[in-house]
C-alpha cells in the first residue's frame, strides 16, 4: 500500500509540476474557459454595410458559443496589425480578420503560421501568399462591378452620343475597390460610348462621398448622365451634393452603387437612387462554422464566394420588407 501512495503522491506532484510549466511557459491559454477562442480585427464602423458586418459577426460567436475577441481599427492598417498580433500573444485559437487594404500583410501573417495559429479572411482579400490563411470568405468584386456595367449598359443601350460617367470609389487600395473598378470597366470595355470622364475616392463613407461629389459639380463644365459608387454610403453622400446644385438625383443623374443596405432601399422608394448591387455582409454564421472547422482539424474551401443580387428604383418596394439590413 505504501508504494501505492507514494506512486499516487509521485504522479499528483508530476501534474501539479505539468500545469505550473503550462502556466510559465504560456504554453496553455490563458483562459481555461473550454471555448474556442476567435480573435477577429474589423475594419472600422465605416459604412452601413460594415456595421451589418459586425452585427452579424457577433451575433454569431454567442449563437456558436464562440469566446469572441474584437477590435475596431478605424479603417487604419496599422491597428489591424497591432491587434492580430494581440491574439497571436493571446494565443487564440483561430484568427480572422477583413483586411482594409489588400498589401502589406505578409509579416504578419508569417508570425500567426509560426504561432500554429490558423487565419481566416472575410470579406476582402490580400495581396499575400494564399498559403498564408485557410480560407477567404467573401463576396466576388469584380463580378458586383460587372453587374453595375451592365446595369448602365443596359440603361444607354440606344444612346447614340457619349453616355459621361462619374465614378466614386472606394479605399485606395482596398480589394473592393480594385475589383469593383475592374469588373465595371471590364463592360465598358465593349460599350465605346460609355466613358468614365472622373474617377474619385470617397473611402466608402458618406461624408467623403458628398465631399468628392461636391468637387466633381463644381469643376466638370461636361453633362454627368452617371454615377457609379462602389457603395451606397457614398452615393447617399453624392445624392445630397447633387440635390444642393440643384439637380435631381436618379432623375438628371443616374445613380447605381453596391452594398444594397437600408439606406439604398430608402433612397430608391424616394426616386433618388436608381439601382444598387447586393453585396451581403451577414458572414458571421459561415465564419463560426468555418471557425469550427478550423479547430476540429477539417479543411475548409480556400474559397467561399457569398450569393449575391442586385435590386433598382422598380423593385425596391417589393423586397424592402425582406431586408436583414
Ligand atoms: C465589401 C466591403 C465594403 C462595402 C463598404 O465587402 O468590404 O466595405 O462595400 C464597406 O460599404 O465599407
Amino acid at each position: 500500500m505504501k508504494f501505492s501512495r507514494s506512486l499516487a503522491n509521485l504522479a499528483a506532484s508530476a501534474i501539479a509540476i505539468f500545469l505550473a510549466a503550462l502556466a510559465v511557459t504560456g504554453c496553455a491559454r490563458e483562459s481555461q474557459d473550454e471555448r474556442i477562442v476567435l480573435g477577429f480585427s474589423q475594419i472600422g464602423a465605416e459604412s452601413e454595410w460594415r456595421t451589418a458586418n459586425t452585427e452579424s459577426i457577433k451575433a454569431a460567436a454567442i449563437t456558436s458559443n464562440i469566446d469572441l475577441r474584437f477590435a475596431d481599427a478605424q479603417q487604419k492598417q496599422e491597428n489591424q496589425i497591432k491587434a492580430l498580433r494581440s491574439f497571436i500573444a493571446q494565443k487564440v485559437d483561430v484568427i480572422a480578420f477583413s483586411p482594409v487594404v489588400a498589401t502589406g500583410w505578409d509579416t504578419v501573417l508569417m508570425e500567426a503560421r509560426d504561432a500554429g495559429i490558423p487565419v481566416i479572411l472575410t470579406d476582402r482579400a490580400v495581396t499575400s501568399d494564399p498559403s498564408l490563411y485557410v480560407g477567404f470568405l467573401g463576396s466576388d468584386f469584380v463580378e458586383e462591378g460587372r453587374k453595375a456595367g451592365r446595369w448602365v449598359s443596359g440603361k444607354f443601350a440606344t444612346a447614340t452620343q457619349d453616355v459621361n460617367i462619374v465614378e466614386l470609389q472606394g479605399t485606395v487600395g482596398s480589394a473592393p475597390a480594385s475589383d469593383r473598378k475592374k469588373g465595371f470597366e471590364e463592360i465598358l470595355a465593349t460599350h465605346p460610348h460609355l466613358k468614365i470622364i472622373r474617377s474619385q475616392t470617397g473611402d466608402f463613407t458618406r461624408t467623403k462621398g458628398k465631399e468628392a461629389m461636391e468637387a466633381i459639380l463644381k469643376s466638370e463644365p461636361r453633362k454627368i448622365h452617371v454615377l457609379y459608387a462602389h457603395n451606397d454610403d457614398m452615393a447617399i453622400g453624392a445624392i445630397q451634393a447633387i440635390e444642393e446644385a440643384g439637380l435631381k438625383p436618379g432623375t438628371d443623374i443616374l445613380i447605381v452603387s453596391i452594398d444594397a443596405v437600408k439606406g439604398a432601399f430608402e433612397a430608391m422608394i424616394a426616386g433618388k437612387l436608381n439601382a444598387t448591387i447586393e453585396c451581403n455582409p451577414l458572414l458571421g454564421p459561415q465564419l463560426m462554422t468555418s471557425v469550427a472547422e478550423v479547430v476540429a482539424g477539417r479543411p475548409i474551401a480556400k474559397r467561399i464566394v457569398v450569393e449575391e443580387t442586385m435590386f433598382t428604383m422598380e423593385t425596391a418596394k417589393q423586397y424592402v420588407q425582406t431586408r436583414k439590413y
